[in-house]
């Protein structure tokens, strides 16, 4: 049955999406869920505590959430046997909730530890979101970035399904100068500032700042070079949508406004 929940957020701070962010791409199981799936991971999971001793998952139960360790050394436990160990940034517990088996083994903290949770209901429901209310979404805040005016639907379709989602502590260098790169940026939330050094001076000097709806990050992929500048994340909480260097060429690297871009 497909009873709709309402899907309570928690806020957090950008260290903690960018932790759990990591973690879902990194498991094995999760790492194919969209853009927009994981953001809504990210944002309705709530931080949990168990005190060192203490069991997060008993093998042979049924599984009602969702992990990503946080803090803490965790042990992975089957049959009386340790099988592992997780620290930070590990995402647990998700065979149980995607194969609708009981818990495979125990999960113990082995110090006090701090973990993100999400409800099986919240999961199911992200995963159950139908694709095109997703692709709709991005596509929406696609269409309100000034660079892609002239695109048509299909064309905003391709590549809000190759973006990715990144967030950033203030103070962050997304791009440092001189570095290679192969993403670009697209700016959903927050401001970066851009700085360039400047022969014989010792500070970086700030060209500009960006916000939302706003792209960084094309010259070092249209011309083959090094980072031109420096993009730092600036409070509060910048998101970036992202594109591999492989989708940016073939999906927008022939826009006339990045080609003829001279600042
Ligand atoms: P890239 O790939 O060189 O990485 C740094 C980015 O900063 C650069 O692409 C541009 O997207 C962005 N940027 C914004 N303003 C400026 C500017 O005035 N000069 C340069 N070189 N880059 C800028």
């Amino acid at each position: 049955t497909a009873e709709k929940i309402h899907i309570q957020r928690f806020d957090k701070d950008f260290r903690s999406k960018q932790l759990i962010k990591d973690a879902v791409m990194d498991n094995d199981f999760l790492k194919h869920l969209d853009v927009g799936q994981v953001r809504e991971i990210v944002d309705s999971m709530y931080p949990q505590e168990f005190a060192a001793g203490s069991w997060v998952i008993r093998e042979g139960d049924v599984g009602s959430h969702l992990y990503v360790s946080a803090m803490g050394e965790l042990e992975v436990v089957k049959d009386g046997d340790i099988l592992g160990r997780m620290s930070s940034g590990k995402a647990f517990g998700e065979l149980a909730i995607l194969y609708n088996c009981t818990r495979t083994a125990s999960i113990k903290a082995v110090t006090n530890a701090k973990v993100w949770v999400l409800d099986r209901r919240v999961f199911q429901q992200v995963m159950m979101r139908s694709g095109l209310k997703r692709m709709e979404d991005n596509i929406n805040f696609l269409s309100s970035v000034a660079l892609f005016q002239n695109l048509n639907k299909d064309h905003l379709t391709k590549i809000a399904d190759a973006l990715e989602v990144d967030f950033y502590a203030p103070g962050t260098y997304i791009i440092r100068q001189g570095t290679s790169g192969d993403s670009f940026y697209i700016l959903k939330s927050g401001k970066v500032r851009v700085t360039q050094r400047v022969t014989g001076k010792s500070e970086e000097e700030e060209i500009r700042t960006l916000q939302k709806g706003n792209y960084f990050g094309e010259q070092a992929l249209l011309r083959e070079e090094c980072r031109t500048a420096n993009v730092i994340a600036m409070a509060p909480g910048v998101e970036c949508l992202t594109l591999d260097r492989e989708s940016f060429i073939q999906l927008i690297g022939d826009l006339s406004e990045l080609r003829e871009k001279d600042y």
